[in-house]
């Protein structure tokens, strides 16, 4: 079985970060080990959330699985609190990586035009750090400027995203996939570049007219867990794309979705089906 790991947040309510990569990721059939940068009662989007951070624990824990010879083929990392904790994990990163590792940094730190309310442009000149070590980075276009000192605009075309998945491959990273790129009224989607191949791929779903949080990490965790299925980074990001166009429709319909975050569980077996190879998955009773 094919082992993760991934550093990021657990908010312990709010469907997002490792409450969310935890349950995909291990339902898509890999291994996810999982190294907790803080806990925080909720997401950041709550008013008065709580949070202990856990960056003191990050290295003590690292030590304890090279001990044990722990090998990933995949590290994963999302939210990271604070600056420190970036050059912490880019020291992981270095330490764990071997010439078949994947890296794959979700530079989660923005939306809509502005920076996450724990953040700012050191911490954002810090991430783009991390980025270039990265083989595969999934910036949204807001974390895309930051990144790569843009100004971010509401409107677009397709010359502007080409411009600006050349200034990400800039950074460094092998493979740059745009999310949130609406090229045409009432759609959305990934907008990706292979920077060794050269080759440009983009999809597009209908556009939800509705805004959830934790969608970027399911889309994040979808990915990573493809990858690990041995799935190509296009169909990966097709198949992440479809999955939260899915679960936005679903939740949607639900008369009781709760306002932070996305029906997820409930779709997680349809996710399951578009693995190749397990469209009936086996049934567990006899
Ligand atoms: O979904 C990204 C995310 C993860 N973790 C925490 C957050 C956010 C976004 O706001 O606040 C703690």
């Amino acid at each position: 079985m094919k082992k993760i790991l991934t550093i990021q947040d657990i908010s312990c309510m709010g469907k997002c970060s490792l409450t969310v990569a935890l349950p995909i990721i291990s339902a898509m059939g890999v291994e996810t080990v999982i190294l907790p940068t803080a806990v925080l009662s909720t997401h950041t989007m709550f008013k008065g959330y709580t949070c202990k951070d856990l960056s003191d624990q990050l290295v003590p824990i690292a030590e304890h699985w090279k001990k044990e010879h722990v090998v990933f083929d995949a590290i994963y990392t999302g939210y990271l609190g604070t600056v420190e904790e970036i050059d912490t994990v880019k020291k992981l990163i270095s330490d764990f990586r071997t010439p078949d590792t994947l890296v794959f940094v979700d530079p989660a730190m923005a939306d809509n035009g502005r920076l996450y309310p724990a953040f700012d442009m050191h911490y954002a000149r810090k991430n783009a750090q991390l980025c270039a070590i990265a083989d595969v980075i999934v910036p949204n276009i807001t974390e895309a400027c930051f990144l790569t000192n843009t100004l971010y605009k509401e409107t677009y075309d397709e010359a502007c995203i080409r411009d600006l998945l050349a200034k990400l491959t800039e950074l460094g990273s092998k493979v740059v996939a745009l999310t949130g790129v609406s090229l045409s009224e009432g759609k959305t989607g990934v907008y990706g570049y292979d920077a060794i191949k050269k080759e440009y791929f983009q999809y597009q779903n209908n556009k939800v007219n509705a805004s959830f949080h934790g969608t970027g990490d399911i889309f994040s965790s979808v990915v990573v867990g493809a990858l690990a299925n041995g799935i190509s980074w296009q169909e990966s990001l097709r198949i992440a794309a479809d999955y939260v166009a899915h679960t936005i429709e679903v939740t949607m319909n639900d008369p009781d979705k709760p306002f932070y975050g996305v029906d997820f569980e409930l779709t997680i077996p349809d996710l399951i089906r578009e693995l190749p190879g397990k469209s009936s998955p086996p049934s567990f009773r006899p």
